[in-house]
């Protein structure tokens, strides 16, 4: 089995990063082997101590929307991989570079006159008091491979040519708790599959495979499992992916998260 998991709003309080509501079944799957896998908006630099401090430091995990992932060494292939590196993981790029993406974006800012701030523009006091992360935290956040999150601060229908001239780069503009995301050509579905089939060629055979998550660019990793959750969202966007395995929590955050977990492989404390 395999379980992945959006970080902010779904396994993480999307106001106080709060995790508390989902420790006994993260203990749980621990006990059970089960990897439990991030795949969020968040940066490399900002998953390695968390994953420590959530105990999942065994399982990979994908950063920036599906354009960094990162891999334990009993996730690596002796083809393909060379030895990992001192902390023990191969990083993997599966987007483009942060240089093209904020190449573009400027580009596209001139070419359009688009009003939108990029995260990196943003005063570290402001990113602070927009997102509720401490200011070590906020530095972690800025320290972007592969995603470049922003604020749009235009009309809707300037978002849609700034969408379409993305696109004619090869880069999408994906919609986060806060955030609009500016990645390469993958998304968090096209990592998932990635991984999918690498436990798959690892291992021999086919995982049975559970996602969770609560926002708009977490609707196409939703889409490649075998079955999902759907955490109750309190930033209001509308989420429906194409998926009949779907289960839509009645608790937010992480409370929703072990009610999610729990719907689809029972309780907890079932020996
Ligand atoms: C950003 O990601 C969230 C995820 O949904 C958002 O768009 O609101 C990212 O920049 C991430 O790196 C950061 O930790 C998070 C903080 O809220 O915001
Ligand atoms: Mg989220
Ligand atoms: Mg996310």
């Amino acid at each position: 089995r395999l379980l992945f998991t959006d970080l902010d709003g779904s396994l993480l309080d999307h106001h106080s990063y709060d995790w508390a509501p989902a420790r006994d079944w993260l203990a749980r799957l621990k006990e059970l082997g089960v990897p439990v896998i991030p795949v969020t908006s968040k940066t490399r630099s900002e998953i390695v101590p968390l994953r420590r401090e959530l105990g999942i430091e065994n399982a990979p995990f994908i950063a920036e929307n599906g354009a960094v992932a990162g891999l334990p060494p009993a996730w690596c292939h002796a083809r393909l991989e060379r030895g990992p590196a001192a902390d023990g993981l191969v990083i993997r790029t599966l987007g483009v570079d942060i240089g093209l993406i904020r190449q573009r974006l400027s580009v596209w800012r001139a070419r359009l006159g688009a009003d939108f701030t990029t995260m990196s523009e943003m005063p570290l006091d402001d990113l602070v008091a927009f997102t509720g992360l401490s200011e070590p935290e906020a530095r972690l956040a800025r320290l972007r491979e592969g995603s470049e999150p922003l604020l749009w601060e235009d009309s809707p229908a300037r978002l849609d040519a700034f969408r379409a001239g993305l696109e004619g780069d090869g880069l999408r503009l994906v919609r986060g708790g806060r955030f609009w995301h500016v990645t390469g050509d993958c998304h968090k579905g096209s990592a998932v599959a990635w991984l999918i089939e690498r436990f798959e060629a690892l291992r021999g055979q086919r995982p049975l495979t559970l996602a969770l998550g609560d926002g708009p660019n977490d609707m196409p990793m939703l889409e490649r499992v075998d079955q999902a959750v759907v955490i109750r969202g309190c930033h209001g966007l509308p989420v429906s992916p194409h998926q009949l395995a779907l289960y839509r929590s009645e608790a937010v955050g992480p409370a929703g998260w072990a009610e999610g977990v729990a719907h689809w492989w029972g309780r907890a404390d079932r020996r």
